[in-house]
């Protein structure tokens, strides 16, 4: 699915934007299942609705704005466990990755149409530290994103310079990291952009009359180990390809003990 060419450019650029990853069929099952994510979740009163807080608009702009945002979402809905392990997904990881691949955790993120929010520019490195930093995301485009329904936007070889220090852990100074700055990675439906958990990136607000829903995908090398407790819960550990070289008992009990 990729050439060497691709995976030296991920290298050197922290990020890879992939053409039709997925087909009409497999898009349209995961949009169902993300439009039936918000149904249930509505009816169970427990609608997600996510803006950024900080300064990089008015609070009274800030208000106005929705992200609906939801994680783990292949317990929701089976057509993101097939995402996770189709073949096309395969091959790329495992050039981008190794032989062996392992799910962090998947959500989706909802950007309604004329008040989707933005994403400041941020690193993901901060929510999950990892020893090697082999984390990566997959961004899965189910509808077709331009700069006027907030695409992302990465900065090209951000990802050398290693964490960078974030405002109260969630993002940079948006006067110093401007999303403009970030080249924009515009994409159809069906295509997936990977990104570095280094590499910085950001998206802007929804302003267009149309829905732009992508899944995020977080995935390390299972012999890659956590810095810190963060972002730990109970159902990380999926294999997505190879084997997970390292033995860990799955135990309930256990695991709520050593909480
Ligand atoms: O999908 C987006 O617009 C940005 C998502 C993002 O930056 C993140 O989840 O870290």
């Amino acid at each position: 699915m990729i050439s060497e060419k691709d995976v030296a450019f991920y290298q050197e650029n922290g990020y890879l934007l992939v053409k039709n990853v997925f087909n009409h069929e497999e898009v349209t099952r995961m949009q169902k299942g993300v439009d039936g994510i918000i149904q249930r979740a509505t009816e169970a009163e427990l609608d997600r609705n996510h803006a950024w807080q900080g300064d990089y608009l008015p609070k009274r702009e800030l208000k106005k704005l929705v992200l609906k945002g939801f994680h783990d979402i292949h317990y929701q809905d089976a057509s993101f466990t097939a995402a996770l392990s189709h073949p096309n997904m395969n091959a790329i990881l495992t050039e981008l990755i190794g032989p062996n691949v392992q799910l962090h955790h998947s959500k989706m993120l909802v950007k309604p149409p004329e008040n989707g929010a933005a994403f400041p520019m941020h690193q993901d490195y901060p929510y999950f530290p990892h020893k090697n930093h082999t984390m990566l995301a997959a961004s899965v485009h189910l509808d077709d994103a331009d700069l006027e329904n907030g695409c992302l936007h990465v900065v090209p070889g951000s990802h050398h310079q290693g964490p960078i220090p974030h405002r109260g852990q969630h993002y940079l100074d948006a006067k110093e990291y401007p999303i403009d700055q970030g080249k924009a990675c515009p994409a159809k439906a069906g295509d997936v952009l990977f990104f570095n958990y280094l590499t910085i990136h950001g998206s802007k607000p929804n302003t267009s009359d149309r829905t732009r829903r992508n899944v995020l995908f977080q995935l390390r090398d299972p012999e890659d180990p956590p810095v810190n407790n963060e972002h730990v819960n109970w159902g990380q550990g999926l294999m997505v390809c190879g084997q997970n070289p390292t033995y860990r008992e799955y135990n309930i009990q256990k695991m709520l003990q050593q909480a």
